[in-house]
């Protein structure tokens, strides 16, 4: 079977129909916000993920990192890509060439609604040169996923993050984003918040996507293992064992006793990659600096940003949304 099916001219055109067919708002991005399958979508970004979900084959071997923006997305592909890819890049302090050390993890893991946006008209990119197992990433929502993903072995890893410290974490990001690529009017933080509690922002609802992944964790375990980064924060090593074991290598005692489990955590460090040559001055997406993708990685720094009744909207937000179904966050 191809790879991929090859979407025709008619395909381009009739997403661009669709697409402009479809509920709007304003977004910190100059394209704006779509509303797609009852979740809103960077317009700029929205073909291809409409590409990616029509065209793109999992394969049962194949690791899928996801997560809403801002949630430690970045932290989860180098920790997953260092232990996934260990036997062909040993993690070990006094390996210089491991690729870590000179891609950003973005480039490393690719985002696949990225790879499939910009392509030349009617085509989708070529998958077929990555060796097995594949390592992708992406934001899409639960059930919007291809339906190659639903149905195949695939593995799928959620990651989500306290909503007061991703707000937070998004505000700064927005703030370093090119001006020409970023919408005017968004230098308040109370209108970014107050669209952020609505659910109108990249991805959002924040609820609905954290709660399509909790839910499928619980319902299929073998198929998506769901992650904090408060919990990723509070005992790195034990997730990595955790997330190791769920993609099929787990860490022998033999690598255990010398050390490899805290060689990755050291070389995935917030420290270690933000100080990387690569990671100051490189852009693996366009738009978008590397360096944009690693501040401060603190649990708790939306107290430093956001006053006592921003913070009660959102946590009554939170408990009604998410704690009906068992998913808390830790508040300081
Ligand atoms: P993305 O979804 O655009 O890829 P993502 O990586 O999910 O972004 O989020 C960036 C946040 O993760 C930043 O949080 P902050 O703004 O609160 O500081 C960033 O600092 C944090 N981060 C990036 N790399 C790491 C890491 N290695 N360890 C811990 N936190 C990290």
């Amino acid at each position: 079977m191809a790879e991929n099916s090859e979407p025709s001219y008619d395909d381009q055109q009739e997403i661009e129909e669709l697409i402009s067919s479809l509920p709007k708002r304003k977004g910190w991005h100059s394209s704006g916000l779509t509303l797609y399958q009852n979740f809103w979508y960077s317009s700029k970004f929205l073909p291809g993920v409409i590409s990616f979900q029509r065209h793109f084959l999992a394969r049962d071997s194949d690791v899928l990192i996801v997560s809403k923006p801002k949630s430690g997305t970045t932290w989860l592909k180098s920790l997953a890509f260092s232990a996934l890819y260990r036997a062909q890049f040993n993690p070990s302090e006094a390996n210089a060439n491991h690729p870590l050390l000179y891609s950003n993890p973005h480039a490393l893991v690719h985002f696949l609604e990225q790879k499939y946006r910009g392509q030349p008209a009617g085509q989708v990119p070529d998958l077929t040169g990555f060796a097995n197992p594949r390592l992708f990433a992406t934001h899409v929502p639960y059930d919007s996923l291809p339906e190659s993903i639903h149905r195949s072995h695939c593995k799928v890893i959620y990651i989500c993050r306290n909503p007061l410290d991703v707000v937070v974490s998004l505000w700064h990001f927005v703030a370093q984003v090119d001006a020409g690529d970023r919408a005017g009017g968004w230098s308040s933080m109370e209108e970014f918040f107050d669209n952020f509690c609505q659910g109108i922002d990249g991805y959002g609802p924040f609820w609905d996507h954290m709660l399509g992944y909790w839910k499928a964790s619980q319902e299929r375990p073998e198929k998506v293992l769901f992650l904090k980064y408060e919990d990723l924060k509070e005992d790195t090593a034990g997730n990595l064992k955790r997330i190791s074991e769920f993609m099929g290598v787990p860490f022998s005692e033999e690598e255990e006793r010398n050390g490899v489990v805290e060689e990755i955590v050291k070389m995935c460090s917030l420290s270690s990659l933000k100080e990387l040559e690569v990671n100051k001055t490189g852009r693996s997406i366009s738009s978008f600096e590397d360096k944009s993708y690693f501040r401060k990685g603190e649990v708790g720094d939306w107290v430093n940003y956001i006053s006592p009744s921003m913070a009660e909207r959102l946590k009554n937000i939170m408990e009604e949304t998410l704690s009906p179904f068992g998913l808390t966050f830790r508040i300081n």
